[in-house]
C-alpha cells in the first residue's frame, strides 16, 4: 500500500489521479502544509521540505518531487499511457514541458505563496509577489503557445501533463485569467476533470 501525503487541489492531485488510474493500492493522508495540525509533524518526518505530494512506497521508500513520482509510476505501468514511451514522437515534447511545469512554473508558487520566507518588509513582499505573479503569467503564455489541445496537450496522446494542467489552472492567476489568456489550457483542464477515469479523485479534491 502506498501512502500519499496530499492536499486538496494541490500538486498531489496529479499523483492521486495516477495511483487511481493505474490501480495501485494507496491511502491518502490529507496533510495541507499551510494548515496547523498534527499532520504537519507527520509530513515533516517523511519530507523535511514539508511539501505535497510526498509518496511513501510499499517498501517504505519516500518519494518527493511530482515529476519523479510520475516517471516512477509510468515505469511501473508502461501500458497506462502516463508518459509517451521512449520511441514515441511526443516523448521529447513531453519531457520538456513536464520539467518546465515543475522546474519553472511550480517554483513561482514556492516564492509567491509565502514571500515572508524570502524578504522582509511589507512593501518588498508585495513587490516580490507582484513580480513573481507577472513572471508566471509569461510562463503560462508559453505553455499555451506550445499546447496542441487536440484534444490533449500533446495532441492525440493523453499524458500526465494534462493532469498537471487540470489542477494548475485552479491556482493563481485562477480560472478567469486562463479562460481569457489560455483557452487551450482551459479546454484541456476541463476535459481532464470531466474524464470518468479520474472522477473519484476529481471529486475528492473538490474539483468537480
Ligand atoms: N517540486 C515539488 C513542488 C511541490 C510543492 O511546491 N507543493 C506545494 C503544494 S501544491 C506545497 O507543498 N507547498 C508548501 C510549501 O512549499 O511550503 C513537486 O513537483 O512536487
Amino acid at each position: 500500500m502506498h501512502t500519499l501525503y496530499a492536499a486538496q487541489r494541490a500538486g498531489s492531485f496529479v499523483v492521486e489521479a495516477l495511483l487511481h488510474h493505474t490501480g495501485e493500492p494507496y491511502r491518502v493522508a490529507e496533510a495541507p502544509p499551510w494548515e496547523a495540525g498534527p499532520h504537519r509533524d507527520e509530513l515533516a518526518r517523511v519530507n523535511p521540505l514539508m511539501q505535497v505530494p510526498t509518496l511513501v512506497l510499499p517498501d517504505g521508500t519516500v518519494m518527493t518531487e511530482s515529476a519523479a513520482i510520475v516517471l516512477h509510476l509510468a515505469d511501473c505501468h508502461p501500458q497506462a499511457g502516463i508518459v509517451p514511451p521512449a520511441d514515441a514522437p511526443e516523448r521529447a515534447v513531453f519531457l520538456r514541458w513536464l520539467l518546465y511545469l515543475v522546474g519553472s512554473v511550480y517554483p513561482t508558487f514556492t516564492v509567491a505563496d509565502d514571500p515572508t520566507r524570502w524578504v522582509s518588509g511589507t512593501d518588498a513582499q508585495e513587490e516580490l509577489v507582484r513580480r513573481t505573479s507577472a513572471y508566471r503569467c509569461g510562463l503560462w503564455r508559453q505553455v499555451e503557445e506550445a499546447a496542441k489541445a487536440t484534444p490533449w496537450f500533446l495532441g492525440e496522446r493523453f499524458s500526465a501533463i494534462d493532469l498537471y494542467l487540470a489542477v494548475m489552472v485552479t491556482w493563481q492567476p485562477r480560472r478567469p485569467w486562463f479562460a481569457e489568456h489560455a483557452p487551450k489550457l482551459t479546454a484541456i483542464a476541463d476535459r481532464c476533470t470531466a474524464d470518468p477515469r479520474f472522477a473519484p479523485v476529481v471529486a475528492r479534491n473538490g474539483m468537480a
